[in-house]
C-alpha cells in the first residue's frame, strides 16, 4: 500500500514531499460536536477533512483512528483516487454512514493538500468556476404561522433569496425544525428527547403556512419545506398537491427513501419539486430515484457521501437526468464541509441551491474560513485548497460532550421517524 516511486522516476522528489507522515482525529465541541481529520505531509503541508456524523461522532472517530489512519502513514497524498478506492474496496464492508463519512474526511483532506501544493483553490482543480456565488437558503421558523412569517421576513431583509420555512403545529408540542432559541439543529441531550407527532394535525397546518407566506411576502422569494421523513407515500402525495399553488422551490424528505418506488406515487399526484438525500451516503442510494427522475434535487453532501471524489460522480450522474444539487448544510456539518461544498457548488454545472445555517461564533472561531455570505449567496474564497483551517489550541478548550438527536412517537406511543 505504500507506493514507492521507481528509482529515477521524475516525480520522486515531489512524491517524497507528498508522503503522509501524520494523520490525527480532532474532536471538539464549540457549541456542538465536530470531528476533523488532519493529514500532514513530509513537506509540512496539511489538509483537513470533516468527519462529523451528528449523534454518532465517536463511531467515525474510532473508525478513522483504528482502521484508517494506520493505512495512511507512508502513503502518497497525491494519490487521491487510489486512496479512495483502497478505503472503499479494501474495507470489504461497503457503504454506510460511518464508513463513507470516514472516507470523505480522508478524501477532502487530500484534495485540500493537493490545492495547497498546487497553490490553487479547490474549485479550480475541479474544472473552474461555473458561477460567481452559490444561491443559499436560510432556516426560518416560528412557534406558529405568524411567527414563522415574521422570521421569513427577517431573512428577506438580510438579503436571502430563498428561505426554508417550518412552524409549530397546534396540538403538537415540539415540531421538527422549531428553534428553542439557539442555532438549530438539535442533538440536545445525552439520551434522545422524546417528541410526539401527529400527521393529521401537521397536514392541516403546512399548506396554511405557505398560503400565508405567499400572501405576506409575494412570489419572488423561493420557499422550501422539510417534512423530515414523516409522511407515508400517499400522505406525502397529498401534501405535495396541497402545496402546489404556493410554488415551492422544493419539498424535502416527504417520505423515507428506503422504498424508492414510493416516490412514483408522489410524482403521480403533484408537480411540486422534490429533494431527497441528506441521509444517503453513496451513488447507489439515489441511483433509482435519479434514473427514474423521481426527484429534482439531490441533497447528499461531501461529508456523508464519501468526499469530493464520490460526490462528483454522483453529481455527474444526476446531471444526465437533469437532477440538480442541493447540498445538506445544517449546523451539524462543520465549516470544513461547508468550505469544500462551496468550492464544489462553484464548479458543479448542475448546481441548484446550498443549505446554509449560521454556525455559532465559537464554531467560526475554531474553524477560521474564507467563505463569505453576500446578497443571499455564499462565495468561496481564493486561498489554496478549501480555505478552512482549524485552531487546535482553541478546539482543545471545547471537549466532546455526548449528545443524541431526538426521537418521535405517534400520539398512541408508536415509534415514528423523527
Ligand atoms: C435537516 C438536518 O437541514 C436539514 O434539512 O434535515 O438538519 C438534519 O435534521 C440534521 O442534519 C440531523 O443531524
Ligand atoms: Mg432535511
Amino acid at each position: 500500500m505504500n507506493q514507492k516511486p521507481e528509482s529515477g522516476h521524475p516525480e520522486q522528489g515531489a512524491s517524497r514531499d507528498r508522503e503522509i507522515v501524520d494523520a490525527r482525529v480532532i474532536v471538539t465541541c464549540p457549541g456542538r460536536n465536530f470531528v476533523t481529520l488532519k493529514i500532514e505531509t513530509r513537506s509540512g503541508v496539511y489538509g483537513l477533512g470533516d468527519a462529523t456524523l451528528n449523534g454518532r461522532e465517536l463511531a467515525v472517530a474510532a473508525y478513522l483512528q483504528e482502521h484508517v489512519v494506520p493505512n495512511l502513514i507512508g502513503r502518497d497524498a497525491g494519490r487521491i483516487e487510489d486512496t479512495w478506492q483502497f478505503l472503499y474496496r479494501g474495507a470489504y464492508w461497503r457503504r454506510g454512514p460511518v464508513t463513507m463519512t470516514a472516507i470523505a474526511a480522508v478524501d477532502v483532506a487530500l484534495w485540500d493538500i493537493l490545492g495547497k501544493m498546487a497553490g490553487l483553490p479547490l474549485y479550480r482543480l475541479l474544472g473552474g468556476r461555473s458561477r460567481e456565488g452559490a444561491l443559499v437558503y436560510g432556516h426560518a421558523n416560528g412557534s406558529d404561522i405568524g411567527e414563522a412569517s415574521e422570521a421569513v421576513g427577517r431573512f428577506i431583509e438580510q438579503g436571502f433569496r430563498a428561505v426554508r420555512a417550518q412552524c409549530g403545529v397546534p396540538g403538537v408540542k415540539k415540531a421538527y425544525g422549531i428553534s428553542s432559541g439557539r442555532a438549530y439543529e438539535p442533538a440536545e441531550s445525552e439520551l434522545p428527547v422524546e417528541t410526539v407527532w401527529s400527521t393529521p394535525k401537521y397536514l392541516e397546518t403546512a399548506p396554511k403556512l405557505f398560503e400565508r407566506l405567499r400572501a405576506d411576502h409575494g412570489n419572488d422569494v423561493e420557499l422550501l419545506h422539510d417534512v423530515h421523513h414523516r409522511l407515508t407515500p400517499i400522505e406525502a402525495a397529498r401534501l405535495a398537491r396541497d402545496l402546489e399553488p404556493h410554488r415551492l422551490f422544493w419539498l424535502e424528505d416527504a417520505t423515507p427513501a428506503e422504498n424508492q418506488k414510493s416516490f412514483e406515487l408522489i410524482r403521480k399526484h403533484s408537480v411540486t419539486p422534490l429533494a431527497v438525500g441528506e441521509v444517503f451516503n453513496s451513488i447507489w442510494d439515489c441511483k433509482h430515484l435519479i434514473e427514474q427522475q423521481l426527484i429534482d434535487y439531490i441533497r447528499t453532501t461531501i461529508v456523508h457521501g464519501g468526499g469530493i471524489t464520490h460526490v462528483r460522480r454522483l453529481a455527474d450522474f444526476a446531471a444526465l437526468h437533469q437532477v440538480r444539487t442541493g447540498f445538506h448544510g445544517a449546523t451539524d456539518l462543520s465549516p470544513v464541509c461547508m468550505g469544500a461544498a462551496l468550492h464544489f457548488d462553484t464548479w458543479v454545472p448542475n448546481f441548484g441551491i446550498q443549505e446554509y445555517m449560521f454556525h455559532s461564533d465559537e464554531t467560526d472561531a475554531v474553524f477560521p474560513h474564507d467563505y463569505v455570505l453576500r446578497d443571499g449567496r455564499l462565495y468561496c474564497g481564493e486561498s489554496p485548497g478549501h480555505g478552512v483551517d482549524i485552531d487546535e489550541a482553541l478546539a482543545a478548550k471545547f471537549p466532546y460532550a455526548p449528545k443524541q438527536l431526538p426521537v418521535a412517537r405517534l400520539e398512541d406511543g408508536t415509534m415514528w421517524d423523527w
